[in-house]
């Protein structure tokens, strides 16, 4: 067992899962024979702060650079639910011109450009340059760096105390997560807001979906995880949403220790975590048998309809897919080419060795396969919405995770 030292606690942690040799998740190729990185996704669980986390992570740069491939505003359905995170936001803190908002992990601008139309003062941080790009055209405030103690100091000496703090999808991403809690703890006005949303343990280990698991996501946090961070900077979660976004999300609003009444909501989740098993082992060692369980089941569905002479096409290239198809062996002899509507993607191969070419999701309508394997699950029915007519043509589609099946 290697041993390795929890991110957060420091204290060691031992080895609790591999899912073998992995590429990294966006690293999607022009080239089949581009040479690829691949490493050892390991998992680890910290049972001190309950911290659910990759143990070996590759060089940041090799993910998160200026050819970052994910760009959130490719789903409509993310667009409205940034919109309604603004709108809320600006309601619920009586943002106004006098107000300062800061995004860690700004991305494309898919939520500050709601918060730059109603003139709020405000700062997007990201390390990928390519999504900083964008965002700035279109009038968003960027800072195309890492977030830590050091830039949020310089942050606050140039603009002063954030109101808000917005991190969303990212917080799993930080490899140096002590640095960002810290730093958002001296960015913070004392009667400050920090909302994170991230992918919930509690939903991935409900829904078996390690398709969830890969380099970029460091952490899958649980409350109980993301409260013992926080605590380490005298900051507590005083409430949580939980939403079916990317596969089931929590949204934690954090503030300054014993400054807001702690929600049922909060005591509720607990609860549920506690219920779960989510502070013991035990329950990742479970979690680890069925995802080999749906490893086989996946693949000797795939590899069967191939025998029966079906064609198998796939839709949505999200970076969880390049887990499910390097972890269950999926190549281009079983899919025969996947759809999808990101720019930065399409005309590529998928990452690792599945290397299945990418077509744009508006060809899509001219397929023919029977079987259409939906990766980008989590966006099931704005997809099945757009795409009736393979439906209403009598194709199948096979999700990947869960409990595997086929809808028609
Ligand atoms: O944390 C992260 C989550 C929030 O987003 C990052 N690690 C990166 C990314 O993860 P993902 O790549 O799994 O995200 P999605 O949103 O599940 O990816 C969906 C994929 O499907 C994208 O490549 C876009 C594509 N798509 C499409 O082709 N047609 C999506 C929709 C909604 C569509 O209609």
């Amino acid at each position: 067992m290697s041993n390795k030292n929890c991110r957060v606690c420091k204290k060691e942690i031992d080895e609790l899962m591999s899912f073998g040799k992995m590429p990294i998740a966006n690293s999607f190729i022009l080239d089949k024979k581009d040479k690829q990185f691949f490493f050892d996704l390991k998992i680890g669980f910290c049972e001190t702060f309950f911290t659910f986390q990759v143990i070996e992570i590759p060089d940041k740069k090799k993910m998160f650079n200026e050819n970052y491939a994910y760009l959130a505003s490719t789903s409509s359905v993310m667009k409205n639910h940034w919109q309604e995170l603004g709108d809320n936001s600006i309601k619920n803190y009586r943002l106004n011109k006098k107000s300062f908002v800061v995004e860690v992990g700004s991305n494309d601008g898919i939520f500050l450009e709601n918060i730059h139309k109603k003139m709020i003062p405000h700062l997007g941080v990201d390390a990928s340059k390519n999504v900083c790009d964008i965002a700035k055209k279109k009038g968003v405030n960027v800072l195309n760096a890492f977030f830590n103690t050091e830039s949020a100091d310089n942050i606050k000496k140039k603009y002063g105390l954030a109101d808000l703090i917005v991190s969303t999808n990212t917080m799993h991403h930080i490899e140096d997560i002590n640095s960002v809690a810290e730093g958002m703890s001296l960015l913070l006005k004392d009667d400050g807001v920090i909302i994170t949303e991230d992918p919930s343990l509690k939903e991935m280990i409900k829904k078996n979906s390690y398709d969830q698991i890969y380099a970029e996501h460091m952490y899958i946090w649980s409350l109980a995880s993301m409260n013992s961070l926080f605590g380490k900077y005298n900051m507590e979660i005083f409430d949580i949403e939980n939403n079916f976004f990317h596969g089931g999300c929590s949204r934690y609003f954090i503030g300054k220790k014993d400054k807001r009444p702690i929600s049922e909501k909060v005591r509720l989740h607990e609860k549920d975590e506690n219920s779960l098993g989510l502070k013991n082992v035990s329950t990742f060692k479970k979690f680890s048998k069925s995802n080999h369980k749906s490893k086989t089941k996946l693949s000797e569905l795939l590899k069967k309809l191939k025998s029966e002479g079906k064609k198998i096409v796939g839709y949505g290239a999200p970076a969880k897919s390049t887990t499910i198809l390097n972890f269950c062996g999926i190549d281009s002899n079983i899919i025969d080419v996947i759809y999808d509507n990101s720019s930065t993607k399409i005309g590529k191969f998928t990452p690792g060795k599945s290397l299945i070419k990418i077509k744009h999701s508006d060809e899509f309508r001219f397929e023919k396969s029977q079987f259409c394997v939906l990766f980008a699950w989590n966006h099931k029915e704005e997809i099945l919405n757009k795409e009736k007519n393979f439906t209403k043509n009598g194709g199948k589609w096979i999700l990947p995770v869960n409990d595997i099946k086929i809808i028609e």
